[in-house]
């Protein structure tokens, strides 16, 4: 089972002081990866360190917006001096705008796409390098059910989601030669503070969701963690340009009879 193993390896989780990132970067700290992370400020890198110390996770965190390719370079430099040349990257930080299309202004719609999917761009063309110096690397690009379904006031999403597929698979492409495998990992619905706007009670889209689920249920962050460290990992070392979908089926399912 020593191909599941990260020991000695350098990670980077963007957007990880709490949410999916924070439970993957636990996840990949648990099979022996270190882990750095960033966040938009010091207030977040402050509750992630200290989310992370309770759990007993050494980590570096890092004030970095990924949409700033300055601060980017910066951030991965500083991880090369502090920790080393980053084996796995996971493009985690992203951001929704929950707005009817024809309501949205094209600034919200350009912000969601330069989050979700021009910040994963930049980051992966940061540390590309570093990995091909050093002769292997692994890039999960943290995807969505919106890189496959369209819904109602998530348009901007589903675009940079749908984007990042092929970003996804276009890196695949570029670098498989180096010995760099780019997947994405595709959740569900899962229980975070993005969506919980959407798990209040009595909010019509939470009994949809479970309906729309085989599992019936919302996923929770920890089952992502297995997938994540999957293909971080040897095990996955000819899986390339995939987007595993971890969705208790959503994906499969046309839904429930009325
Ligand atoms: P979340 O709770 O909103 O956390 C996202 C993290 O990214 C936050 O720490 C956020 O900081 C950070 N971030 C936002 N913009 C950033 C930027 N420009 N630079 C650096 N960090 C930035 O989201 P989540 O639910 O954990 O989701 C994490 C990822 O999974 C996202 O890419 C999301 O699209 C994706 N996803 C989520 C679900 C779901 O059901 N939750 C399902 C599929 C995919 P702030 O706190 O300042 O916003
Ligand atoms: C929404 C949700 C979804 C999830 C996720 C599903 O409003 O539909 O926020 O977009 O965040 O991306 O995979």
């Amino acid at each position: 089972m020593d191909l599941f193993r990260l020991d000695g390896k350098i990670a980077l989780v963007t957007g990880a002081s709490y949410g999916i990132g924070f439970a993957i970067a636990q996840g990949l700290h648990q099979a022996g990866a270190k882990i750095a992370f960033n966040d938009l400020n010091q207030e977040l890198i402050d509750r992630g360190l200290k989310a992370y110390e309770e759990a007993g996770i050494p980590v570096k965190g890092y004030v970095c917006d990924v949409t700033n390719e300055k601060q980017v370079q910066a951030m991965v430099k500083q991880i090369e001096k502090d920790l080393g040349t980053i084996d796995i990257l996971v493009n985690n930080a992203g951001i929704i705008k929950r707005i009817p299309m024809i309501e949205m202004d094209a600034e919200d719609f350009r912000k969601v796409i330069d989050v979700d999917l021009t910040g994963p761009f930049i980051v992966a063309k940061a540390v590309i390098p570093g990995m091909i110096k050093k002769g292997a690397g692994k890039i999960i690009n943290i995807c969505s059910m919106m890189s496959e379904l369209g819904r109602e006031t998530v348009a901007a999403y589903a675009s940079a989601k749908g984007g990042l597929k092929m970003l996804t698979r276009n890196i695949a492409s570029e670098y498989g030669s180096f010995n760099i495998q780019c997947n994405g990992l595709g959740p569900g619905y899962i229980e975070t503070p993005q969506t919980a706007p959407l798990r209040t009670p009595d909010h019509p889209f939470n009994k949809f969701i479970i309906s729309k689920t085989p599992a019936a249920r919302w996923g929770r962050t920890d089952d992502l963690v297995g997938p994540a460290v999957f293909l971080a990992s040897r095990a996955s070392d000819f899986v390339n340009g995939h987007i595993l979908y971890v969705d208790g089926g959503i994906l499969a399912y046309i839904g429930k009879q009325p």
